[in-house]
């Protein structure tokens, strides 16, 4: 049997920074992750980092390349009505974020675990979670090998993502649930072309949402809202850059040149949150305990936030015996988590076309952006949230 003072089940940002985090202030933790490693390391997701989590990431020794490479932004565009807005976060609030693909932090994470000694188990796939109200829980799970094994630990961090299990193994009784599904998904490929931009752009437009990212100088990252059950198998490569082009058509930017698609997926657009965060002695955080809708380029944050607000709880846990910390765990991560709900559906219900409109519903969304975009007090709210709530 394994042992440790916190197993760490899943090995997304949420895991990765809690056993960085922890080791720092010398707590010992054991990952364990499904997938193998160059999965995990392959996996296009997210990649806005708030300005607090770029620091963070920094300043517990996974920053370098990040700084190096990724792109900070000062602002972002939104576009309506044939015009384009420019939300400047510099000026409005004096922060900036910093675009870098998850799968780069995850990589950066990795390295820095195993360079320091860190347990990272891959190909281990947690399948219970035992024992939680006493003071020795126990990990079951089974390695891709087909052997298997138990990790028995003092605390144990559900960062297992939306489909995971940790958050199985609390009695349904004690959690509440709360879930929203937009009746769109998000249709995004990777693509190697030039950004069209400098910055991301957020159009919404009478065929849909458009959002164009990007992961380096000659890569894109592009979004169109599709329907919930699209099959990408339907988009050959230039219907794609047709809609594209059809959604950023009347603007004077320059086009997105058609260039080769690396990845292509759709994915759905959900909130969804559990409470509380805790089951005795299980934590869970990130995606295991929240999702929200792509467009406020808000997960990724929120599950580093909360490792963030757990290892704290733990440290003071081990260095004096503190439960208070620990107890306040969920309701700290939820007031974050909720402020982030807010703002992820109403980034989403402004910027979407939502089949059911009304015309009067339609007049109100521009009004809204309308709104957002020539009120200074709107828009420092918009710049407030999307460059990150304060993390204390
Ligand atoms: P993850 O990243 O899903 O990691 C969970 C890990 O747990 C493993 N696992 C298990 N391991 C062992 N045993 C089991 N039984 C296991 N079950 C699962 C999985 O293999 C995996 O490695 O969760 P985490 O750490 O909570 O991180 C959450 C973020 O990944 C997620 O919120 C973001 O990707 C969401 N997201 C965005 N977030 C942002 O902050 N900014 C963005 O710009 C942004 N854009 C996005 C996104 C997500 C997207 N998709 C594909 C859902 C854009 C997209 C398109
Ligand atoms: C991304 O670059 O993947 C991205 C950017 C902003 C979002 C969502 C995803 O709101």
């Amino acid at each position: 049997m394994l042992r440790t003072q916190v197993g760490i089940v899943g090995a997304g940002p949420a895991g990765l920074v809690l056993s960085q985090l922890l080791a720092r202030e010398g707590i010992e933790s054991i990952v364990l992750e499904a997938r193998d490693r160059a999965y995990v390391e392959g996996r296009v997701r997210a990649g806005v980092l708030e300005h607090g989590t770029a620091d963070l990431l920094e300043a517990i020794g996974a920053g370098q390349r990040m700084r190096a490479q990724g792109l900070v932004h000062r602002g972002i565009e939104l576009r309506f009505g044939g015009q384009s807005h420019r939300i400047d976060f510099a000026e409005l609030v004096g922060k900036s974020i910093t675009v870098y693909g998850q799968q780069e932090v995850i990589k950066d994470l990795i390295a820095v675990r195993l360079q320091q000694g860190g347990a990272i188990h891959f190909d281990t796939e947690a399948y219970a979670v035992d024992g939680l109200d006493t003071a020795r829980p126990v990990v079951r799970y089974r390695k891709a090998d087909g052997s298997g094994g138990e990790l028995a630990c003092d605390f144990v961090a559900g960062c297992d993502g939306f489909h995971g299990t940790c958050r199985n193994a609390v009695p349904p009784n004690q959690l509440a649930f709360f879930e929203r599904t937009f009746p769109f998904s998000w249709f995004g490929i990777l693509a190697e072309t030039p950004p069209a931009s400098q910055e991301l752009i957020y159009t919404n437009h009478e065929r849909g949402f458009a959002l164009i990212s990007m992961r380096s100088p000659s890569v894109s990252r592009l979004y169109l809202q599709c329907a919930v059950d699209e099959d990408p198998g339907a988009w050959p490569d230039q219907r794609y850059w047709e809609e594209l082009a059809a959604r950023l058509a009347g603007y004077d930017a320059p086009e997105v040149k058609p260039g080769r698609v690396l990845a292509r997926g759709v994915t759905g657009m959900r909130a969804f949150v559990v409470a509380p965060m805790r089951y005795e002695r299980l934590f869970l955080a990130g995606d295991a305990a929240h999702i929200v809708p792509p467009t406020g380029a808000k997960g990724m944050n929120l599950a580093v936030a909360d490792v963030l607000v757990l290892s704290r709880a733990l440290v003071a846990f081990y260095t004096s015996r503190r439960l208070d910390l620990l107890d306040a765990y969920s309701d700290t991560c939820l007031r974050r988590v909720w402020k982030a709900q807010r703002f992820s559906s109403w980034m989403t219900s402004m910027l979407h076309r939502f089949d059911a409109h009304t015309p009067f519903e339609r007049r109100l969304q521009l009004a809204e952006l309308d709104y957002v975009t020539s009120s200074r007090a709107a828009s420092q709210a918009l710049a407030e949230n999307y460059v990150g709530l304060p993390l204390d």
